[in-house]
């Protein structure tokens, strides 16, 4: 043990508990016979694990597989107390509970030779199953959010459903865990954690990775503990018939804590432990006890075989699902479509926003979700104002729990509900990457285009009110391009209304960009020598230019940047000597480029300018794009200086991009050109 290693017991105290536990357990004197069923569906767990391994090593599968051998009991025994319409979220230890839930032992085997029969059409693999009632992935705790909303989300219908979610003792060192207890505490989300503790978390050992009390951890969060192990059958069968109906009935989260042995690698080779140790737990194993149990052994080689015949006969008809169909995403794609006048009401921009999403809320059993959006603070920037006093139950304020809130409304997204989380403030989504990269951006094409997640996370972006480095800055270059994302930004250029209309009606996920300086403007009235247009219908392309006149240079941005040409137009117009268009996508990703392109028809020269800093951003997509169009035109991108944004009022301006700055980049276009 290493001294310097603050732990609470070293590894050897740890095992050995957790081997006096096996030991007691394993030595008690039951009649397996009555536990038939859940043995003979551990074996199979078993034998179509060691299968995976031997099809590894003779290259029929590929990438990695997480064998649960020695822990199959755990989703054998939580599955026999689940009902239809309960959901399992697991992890990348997941066959066992996948086969426990479902039966489908074939299309798991389909699905890790990559076959198109495969449960998740042989796309996700090992990790990443998919089973109505079922979804695993393999980024630790990821899922644990989405179970506690899919569980707030069965309260909600009245189902007496429950979610149950599986994590490994390692897990218990991310963040989201902690998030997630608290969330489903809160709320009373009927969610089940199970933690499967085999000690290990991939080599480290839980000495050294888990400190303090793990009960404790779960109690602090007013979660209901229960404590078992894989040894002993019948406490085994009881205490999670326990825990699932406490969960069903008080419609509370609670916390299971299995311990269990993993008898052999994490994943297929890697295991550092001592050899000695794990002989200990093979021979204490109820499966490899019962191998020579002549109540049991004519089945094993039943189930044995079957596996084997199975596995051989599909190698001989491989079939891939269609990569054609698999490469397509969700995303609307801009084409060049008819060109209108805009006509705005009157009206604040924060307030039609509100209105818009009101009619979701109202209409669309819509579930928001954010922090301090309850009435009567309504949200930092009162979008949300007076929603929770409309519909108290389908509004959500929660604690300052970004990636939690984010995985709350992805539960409630694939459950079928109308969701929308807000962040903030813009600079905070980075807190809740993992679930828009992993979860929401990933679920259709992952699972094998079984579900969708339509999930809205809206949030305020940009500067120019003095908030500071933390508070200001412009990120959506982190979201631009991502796949099967969508990212919008509203403008108080035109009426928002039909956009936020026309984003409800996607089934991809998306995020939607608002500008805080943009919240307190008045719809923008064109005067009568300008044209307002919109190309594209609901999710379109504005472009604002002088009435009769002959464009020849154009200005592409979004947002508050937009707003600001708009209100600058004709002093942009007066120094710069140029008629210029302002093109103003609404959507960001993907690049509506057949609208800029057609917008751009007879103009020679274009700035392309965005919220967040130059380089790699917006911008550069837009101009790559219509480079690759063959659009000759000069073209000058411009973004925020590449420095976090200052507090002071001054400096603030300085670092952003500004009138001037497009006007002294229009005049260096031309003087490029001469
Ligand atoms: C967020 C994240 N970080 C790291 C990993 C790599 N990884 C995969 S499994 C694993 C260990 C998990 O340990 P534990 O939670 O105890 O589950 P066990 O493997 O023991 O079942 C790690 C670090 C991951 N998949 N996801
Ligand atoms: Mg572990």
């Amino acid at each position: 043990m290493d001294n310097n290693v603050p732990v609470m017991q070293s590894q050897i105290e740890l095992i050995d508990i957790l081997h006096q536990t096996a030991q007691t357990g394993a030595g008690e004197n039951v009649d397996h016979s009555q536990f038939r069923d859940e043995i003979l569906t551990a074996y199979r767990i078993r034998k179509v694990e060691t299968k995976f391994l031997e099809l590894f090593s003779r290259s029929k599968i590929s990438g990695t597989v997480h064998t649960c051998v020695g822990q199959e009991l755990t989703g054998v025994a939580l599955a026999k107390h689940l009902q239809p319409g309960d959901w399992i979220t697991s992890n990348h230890r997941c066959h066992g509970h996948f086969i426990a839930r479902t039966g489908n032992w074939q299309g798991l085997i389909d699905e890790l030779l990559g076959m198109k029969t495969g449960i998740s059409k042989g796309i996700g693999s090992s990790q990443h199953l998919f089973a109505p009632g079922f979804i695993s992935n393999g980024t630790q705790g990821s899922l644990l959010p989405v179970a506690s909303g899919m569980g707030l989300a069965m309260n909600k219908r009245g189902q007496p459903n429950i979610a149950v979610s599986f994590i490994g003792e390692g897990t218990l060192g991310e963040g989201i865990t902690y998030e997630t207890m608290n969330l489903s505490s809160i709320f009373g989300s009927p969610h089940l954690i199970v933690l499967e503790n085999n000690y290990y978390s991939q080599t480290t050992p839980q000495a050294h990775a888990v400190s303090g009390s793990i009960r404790g951890r779960a109690e602090a969060f007013g979660l209901e503990c229960f404590e078992t192990d894989t040894w002993n059958l019948t406490d085994l069968l009881e205490t999670c018939g326990k825990a699932v109906a406490h969960v069903r009935d008080t419609r509370r989260p609670a916390f299971l804590r299995i311990d269990t042995y993993r008898l052999l690698a994490h994943s297929k080779g890697d295991d550092d432990r001592e050899r000695s140790e794990v002989e200990k737990y093979e021979s204490l194993d109820l499966l490899n006890r019962l191998a020579n149990d002549s109540e049991f052994t004519g089945a094993f080689a039943a189930i044995a075989n079957e596996i084997d015949d199975y596995s051989e006969e599909r190698l001989l008809n491989k079939e891939l699902y269609d990569y054609a169909e698999y490469r397509t995403d969700q995303l609307p794609r801009a084409t060049s479509a008819r060109t209108v006048p805009v006509e705005n009401p009157g009206g604040i921009f924060v307030k039609v926003l509100n209105e818009a999403y009101k009619s979701i809320l109202l209409e669309k059993t819509g579930i928001f979700i954010g922090e301090d959006i309850a009435d009567p603070y309504g949200g930092a920037f009162k979008v949300t104002r007076g929603f929770q006093d409309l519909r108290p139950d389908q509004v959500f304020s929660t604690s300052i729990s970004e990636a939690g809130l984010v995985g709350l409304a992805i539960g409630f997204a694939v459950s079928g509900f109308s969701a929308y989380a807000e962040i903030m403030f813009g600079d905070f989504i980075v807190n809740a990457m993992d679930q828009i990269l992993n979860n929401a951006s990933k679920f259709h094409h992952m699972y094998g285009k079984q579900t969708d997640c339509p999930v809205t996370i809206r949030t305020p972006m940009g500067a120019r009110r003095g908030y500071g480095p933390t508070h200001s800055q412009s990120i959506e270059k982190l979201l631009l391009g991502l796949d099967n994302l969508l990212v919008a930004a509203p403008t108080s250029l035109c009426d928002p209304t039909p956009l936020i209309a026309g984003l409800e009606a996607q089934t991809c996920p998306r995020v939607v960009i608002e500008n805080k300086t943009d919240y307190g403007n008045p719809l923008y009235q064109p005067p009568e020598n300008l044209l307002l247009e919109k190309i594209g219908g609901d999710l379109g392309t504005l472009a604002l230019s002088p009435v009769g006149g002959r464009p020849t240079l154009a200005i592409v941005t979004y947002g508050f940047l937009a707003r600001l040409v708009a209100d600058d137009f004709e002093r942009i117009f007066r120094e710069t000597d140029r008629v210029p268009i302002l093109i103003a996508p609404q959507l960001l990703s993907p690049v509506p480029v057949a609208h800029i392109e057609r917008l751009i028809r007879r103009v020679d020269h274009v700035i392309v300018a965005e919220e967040g800093s130059e380089g790699f951003g917006w911008s550069d997509g837009v101009v790559c794009q219509l480079l690759q169009r063959n659009r000759a035109c000069r073209y000058a991108t411009l973004g925020a200086d590449p420095v976090p944004i200052p507090s002071d009022r001054q400096l603030e301006s300085l670092s952003l991009v500004s009138t001037d700055k497009i006007i002294a980049t229009a005049l260096r276009l031309d003087q490029d050109h001469d």
